[in-house]
């Protein structure tokens, strides 16, 4: 295969060049395993591990390669290689890493479109939507709606979760379809452009991998059912792997997520929620929180029923986990930094015993 046809782009190479990077072979990483990590180059598939160097200067996990990144590589006969850079990345889809306070997830990089996949039966939720939007925006990722399984529900129910998503969200492509009776995958298909690399995003047993498979014409990824009974999410999908289909789209299947957030740097919240930040302009205190304050423009909107009071309420806990990351981020830096003079100063006292 070609690069292009991994979505190596006139971009990608001004990115080589302009990095100096002419000596190596350039690949894209498809899946990744514990710092392991399967890279596609024109000549074939090479599992690949970083440099010393990468791993020791790396600050945080995103100095690290993940699926969808462009690297510069050195290959070697037995399908094994050493990843010496990382390219820099147009886009970073990314999370907060669960379990982890004040640490972030990168889900996938270089990626030109979300595919944000909610299942109509059990699965549907409208904050949830709203939160995934607030990634796609602060990612530079163009979003796009998928609705599954609209063979378990009945036309009028499928339009009224059409309508429910249109009262809140606006501007964004909304396609149903269902990998049962393939219901809307004309429409779908169409959108799947060759050479862009779209990444589905979405709960575990929405049907990412069901829609994958079915795209791809080959059974690339396992999929089953969730148990019914305990309704636990098994995470049947374990791994992010990018893949070429048919028609020459890319796309990354991710593992289902539970928790999804908000890594956000302000024009997620700003994107997502654009009616309520055009209207702040207008509040009568510049750090207006439009929670309780007079001459609030987004409480008096909420009053006269100009914006959706659920969709302001989601907006708020958002905001508020943002700035919580944020502090927390922020008091992170300061402890390293506080520690990096500690160490300064001992080593100063050191060379000065030394003499
Ligand atoms: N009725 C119906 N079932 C579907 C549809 N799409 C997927 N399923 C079923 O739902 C189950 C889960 O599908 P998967 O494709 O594995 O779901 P997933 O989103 O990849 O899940 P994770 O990998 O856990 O994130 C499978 O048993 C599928 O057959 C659909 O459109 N209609
Ligand atoms: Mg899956
Ligand atoms: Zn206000």
């Amino acid at each position: 295969m070609k690069l292009e046809d991994f979505g190596y782009n006139d971009k990608i190479e001004k990115l080589r060049i302009d990095n100096n990077l002419k000596d190596f072979e350039i690949g894209r990483v498809v899946s990744e395993h514990k710092e392991r990590y399967i890279v596609k180059t024109e000549y074939g598939e090479f599992e690949a591990e970083i440099t010393g160097h990468l791993r020791f200067s790396a600050k945080s996990r995103e100095d690290f390669p993940a699926v969808g990144d462009w690297v510069a590589l050195t290959t070697y006969d037995s399908d094994f290689s050493i990843i010496h850079k990382i390219l820099p990345r147009y886009s970073i889809i990314a999370r907060q890493a669960v379990g982890q306070v004040g640490e972030i997830q990168i889900i996938a990089t270089n990626i030109d479109y979300a595919l944000l996949v909610q299942a109509v039966d059990r699965d549907f939720n409208i904050n949830r939507l709203e939160r995934y939007l607030t990634i796609c925006y602060s990612s530079k990722v163009v979003p796009i709606i998928v609705l599954t399984k609209t063979d378990l529900i009945n036309e009028h129910s499928k339009n009224e979760i059409i309508e429910c998503i249109n009262q809140r969200i606006n501007n964004i492509s909304v396609f149903a379809i269902s990998n049962e009776t393939k219901e809307g995958y004309d429409a779908l298909k169409l959108i799947i452009e060759k050479g862009k690399t779209f990444c589905m995003l979405g709960s575990s047993g929405v049907g990412k991998s069901t829609l994958l498979n079915n795209l791809s014409g080959r059974t690339i990824m396992k999929t089953d059912l969730i148990s019914q009974s305990t309704n636990k999410g098994r995470h049947v999908t374990s791994h992010r792997e990018l893949i070429v289909l048919e028609n020459g789209g890319i796309l990354v299947d991710n593992p289902g997520m539970r928790e999804v957030g908000i890594v956000d740097t302000a024009y997620g919240l700003e994107t997502t929620f654009d009616t309520i930040f055009r209207l702040s302009q207008n509040c009568k205190f510049k750090d207006c929180t439009h929670t309780n304050e007079i001459g609030c423009s987004v409480l008096e909107a909420i009053e006269k029923g100009e914006i959706d009071k659920a969709s302001y309420e989601n907006y708020l806990k958002m905001e508020k986990e943002k700035e919580h990351f944020e502090s927390t981020i922020a008091e992170k830096r300061k402890k390293d930094k506080d520690f990096g003079k500690i160490i300064k100063n001992y080593k100063k006292d050191m060379n000065k015993n030394k003499y």
